[in-house]
């Protein structure tokens, strides 16, 4: 049986890049015969200016759509990392295990910090020590798989260099994860600059699909896509990325392979209307089932406390294991 983790953070309302990248992956796993649990990463939501009354509702809506897009509770443990201690508390025996020099070099912290810096905003410790925080987010629960988009694989490397640096220093102590990344669209492009990834926590923009937007929405943004001027469609990441967005997005929709794909366009009006199609038609259950769960806010905070009670069982001993290997008298 392979123990499973994974995170979203509330930073945002739900994109399509979260889903095609990482919840689709998430609620597949539940096909198979392991343990999986999944994390609305509430404490990560506060690393750079927020307003916690937006923080807290995009918290219970977060754990709302995962729910409407297929993960069951009675499968899989569903929870919110701020109602489970041991995060934090691992986080810190973790900081004396990190250094400030590889903290520095993630990719995250660089664009954020420039990005803050830029607004003239100041620029959060948290922003440098959260990788930290979500290799204890991982490693508490004895994780061996992290199924998440592309950006997320140099924090996974990150978790990996601690667990080992840590069990060669202290003794074995933690399971070594790895990461894993869909096949396509491990890396969803904004349409409107897919040089950029879409990302939910960026300005609400034409280039960014929502899972919650109406049909008549994604299919505007959708036709709206970016593309370039060249003939024909052609699958080129690098040289033709708006095109390759695209075939990459109704790959994962539909099933395929975006080379292949590309094969049956002569121009981008088809491409479009098709992608749109599938976008909307994939996206269509989750709109639904979201607008069932949402009318029973408590019927979701009460999955959220079941989920904190099983997780707390399972991090528990490997972050008491943790304390006692680095020279703590644990209680
Ligand atoms: N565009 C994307 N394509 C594929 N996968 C993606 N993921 C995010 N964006 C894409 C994956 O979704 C999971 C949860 O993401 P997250 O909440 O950690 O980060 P985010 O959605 O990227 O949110 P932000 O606030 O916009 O964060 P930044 O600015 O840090 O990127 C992850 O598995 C992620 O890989």
């Amino acid at each position: 049986m392979t123990r499973i983790f994974s995170g979203i953070k509330p930073s945002g309302h739900l994109t399509l890049g979260n889903y095609l990248g990482a919840v689709r992956q998430w609620v597949a796993t539940e096909q198979r015969p392991d343990e999986a649990l999944f994390c609305v990463v509430d404490l990560h939501a506060l690393t750079v200016e927020h307003d916690p009354a937006r923080v807290r509702r995009l918290s219970r809506q977060a754990a709302t759509l995962l729910l409407a897009a297929g993960l069951d509770p009675r499968v899989c443990t569903l929870f919110v990392q701020s109602h489970v201690d041991e995060h934090t508390r691992l986080a810190y025996v973790l900081e004396c295990t990190a250094a400030d020099g590889e903290l520095r070099r993630m990719i995250q912290y660089k664009e954020k910090a420039a990005k803050a810096q830029a607004a003239g905003e100041g620029v959060r410790l948290s922003l440098l020590t959260y990788p930290v925080l979500m290799a204890a987010d991982i490693l508490a629960y004895g994780t061996e798989e992290v199924p998440v988009g592309e950006d997320q694989r140099q924090h996974v490397e990150l978790t990996r260099d601690l667990a080992v640096r840590f069990n060669q220093r202290y003794g074995y102590t933690f399971t070594v994860p790895r990461a894993t990344t869909p096949a396509v669209a491990a890396r969803v492009m904004d349409l409107q600059q897919p040089t950029s990834k879409m990302g939910k926590s960026e300005a609400v923009g034409s280039g960014i699909v929502y899972l919650l937007d109406e049909p008549e929405v994604i299919t505007k943004k959708v036709m709206r896509a970016v593309t370039d001027n060249e003939g024909g469609v052609v699958y080129e990441r690098e040289d033709r990325p708006g095109a390759a967005n695209l075939l990459d997005i109704l790959a994962a929709c539909t099933g395929g392979d975006p080379a292949v794909l590309a094969g049956g366009y002569s121009g981008y009006g088809q491409l479009k209307r098709d992608v749109a199609e599938a976008v909307v038609e994939t996206l269509r259950p989750v709109r639904q089932r979201h607008a069932e769960l949402a009318a029973d806010p408590a019927a979701v905070d009460a999955v959220l406390r079941a989920g904190a009670e099983r997780a707390r069982a399972i991090a528990r001993p490997v972050v008491d294991r943790a304390y006692e290997a680095i020279g703590l008298l644990v209680p």
